[in-house]
């Protein structure tokens, strides 16, 4: 992969540095697309003369606004809420709510611009947004993480509906903050409207596989690359980063197909077991209790903690990033690659910095990236917005095929782009191309929007 672009894109990439300044992130999600498109217009020359690849760079609308509410003892804080509805060319805007401290306009830019090509990956009817606060939810209770909710879709609502803006969730918002979400926006709307949030309880609208679906469906997107290398997950060594939603799921697929993972982590530390996680155990402290995976050691002999150490450091076959942007640098790259890595699953949004991806597509081994590996979340979620519209429910059997046939089809579709686009193997381009094309095409259809 380049970094020097074809001078009508290295132009447009640098209006948008200076339209968007000091958003890092966003720079760096847009940058690395961009550095995919070259050959889309010489193949597609009337993307140019439209102003496409202008156009997708600009988010739609962005809304910023004030949050502020009271804690147990009565205290006030204000944090500052947003939803960057990016492209709605192919449906509603789609995408997760994120509320860490770390959010502002750019992580939010860079989460929601991923999502656009992401979802146009899915090949379902939705288009790409984001959204969260920066707000912490560590070490709050219940009902702060209640009132805090309700004060964020206070605001939010008026910018939702099931056919405009449907969040899920993303760090720091799982199925109980998408329960009280869902609450204060049927209050005031006086609607049941089931299809305006999606990641809901099972019994209230959700679907079930969506809390497994981003871990599952990375899982079977490395089972895909490897298949292709005539490889199998089957007895391979494993790391995951992370314990939250993502990294979970995929622990407990990857162990269902026979690999053991002997890492995973959270923002403080690395806990190894060379034996292989005990997943319950996982669940219980992290989704349950809520505390941080440090403890895991108190209770399993066998058990190591690294305090802030990096877990790209403890030797394995498989690496799957699923906590956070840019937590694998070159650095981890090169000794993930020293070791004998051959395959990367990316959970998470943007986990490899440029650099490691270089490192990794250099090296030749099978690399995944985000907007590829970890579209069975936000698949599911549209699963879950078609069963909603039919008022139906589908066993988790019948679901999960269908988010199986959903990345088997991601897979394929960017190994072809990959190769149609002389760059056989490379599922960084492979994504890039696929859902830009998609995506151009509908923009193109719609007129100027
Ligand atoms: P969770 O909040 O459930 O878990 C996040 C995990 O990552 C926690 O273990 C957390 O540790 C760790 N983490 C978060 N921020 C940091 C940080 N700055 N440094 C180090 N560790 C960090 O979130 P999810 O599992 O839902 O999301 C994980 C990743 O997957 C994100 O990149 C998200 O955008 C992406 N993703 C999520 C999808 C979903 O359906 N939920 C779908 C597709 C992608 P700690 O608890 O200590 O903070
Ligand atoms: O990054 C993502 O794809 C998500 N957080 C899930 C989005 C969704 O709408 O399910």
């Amino acid at each position: 992969m380049s970094t020097a672009l074809p001078e009508q894109i290295e132009a447009i990439f640098q209006q948008v540095k200076a339209r968007n300044p000091g958003e890092d992130e966003f720079h760096q999600a847009v940058k690395e697309v961009l550095e995919s498109l070259g050959p889309v217009l010489v193949k597609y020359p009337e993307f140019s003369d439209q102003k496409i690849i202008e156009r997708i760079c600009e988010p739609e609308r962005q809304i910023i606004f004030r949050v502020p509410w009271q804690d147990d003892r009565g205290e006030v804080h204000i944090n500052r809420g947003f939803r960057v509805e990016f492209n709605s060319a192919l449906g509603p805007y789609k995408g997760g709510l994120r509320f860490h401290p770390s959010v502002y306009l750019g992580i939010i830019k860079f989460l929601g611009f991923e999502q656009v090509f992401k979802n146009a990956l899915t090949g379902m009817p939705i288009g790409g947004g984001k959204g969260g606060a920066d707000f912490d939810p560590k070490g709050r209770s219940d009902s702060e993480i209640m009132r805090f909710c309700q004060s964020f879709m206070t605001e939010l609502h008026r910018h939702l509906g099931e056919h405009t803006d449907v969040p899920a969730g993303d760090i720091g918002v799982g199925g109980r903050e998408i329960g009280y979400l869902f609450g204060q926006y049927k209050r005031l709307t006086n609607r049941y409207e089931s299809g305006v949030l999606t990641g809901k309880g099972i019994g209230w609208g959700g679907s079930l596989v969506r809390k497994e679906a981003t871990g599952y469906g990375a899982v079977y997107f490395v089972r895909e690359m490897l298949k292709v290398r005539k490889d199998s997950l089957d007895g391979k060594t494993c790391v995951v980063s992370g314990a939250g939603n993502v990294a979970i799921y995929t622990i407990e697929k990857l162990h269902e197909h026979g690999a053991r993972v002997v890492a995973c982590s959270d923002s403080h530390g690395v806990i190894i077991v060379e034996k292989g996680i005990d997943l319950d155990l996982v669940k219980q402290l992290k989704e349950v209790e809520r505390r941080r995976i440090a403890d895991y050691a108190g209770y399993r002999q066998g058990a190591r903690y690294l305090a802030g150490g990096t877990i790209w450091e403890v030797p394995c076959q498989v690496a799957m990033p699923s906590a956070t942007q840019n937590e694998l640098n070159g650095r981890d790259a090169r000794t993930l690659v020293r070791n004998g890595c051959i395959a990367i699953g990316e959970g998470a949004n943007m986990p490899t910095t440029p650099e490691g991806i270089r490192v990794f597509l250099d090296a030749g081994i099978a690399y995944g990236p985000g907007k590829a590996a970890n579209a069975g979340g936000v698949a599911t979620s549209a699963l879950e917005m078609q069963q909603n519209a039919s008022r139906d429910s589908w066993s988790f059997e019948f679901t999960e095929q269908k988010l199986d046939s959903i990345m088997t089809g991601i897979h394929a579709a960017t190994w072809e782009t990959a190769e149609e686009f002389g760059a056989p193997g490379n599922y960084v381009i492979g994504a890039n191309i696929a859902g830009f094309i998609r995506v151009a095409r509908a923009m193109e259809a719609l007129g100027l929007i």
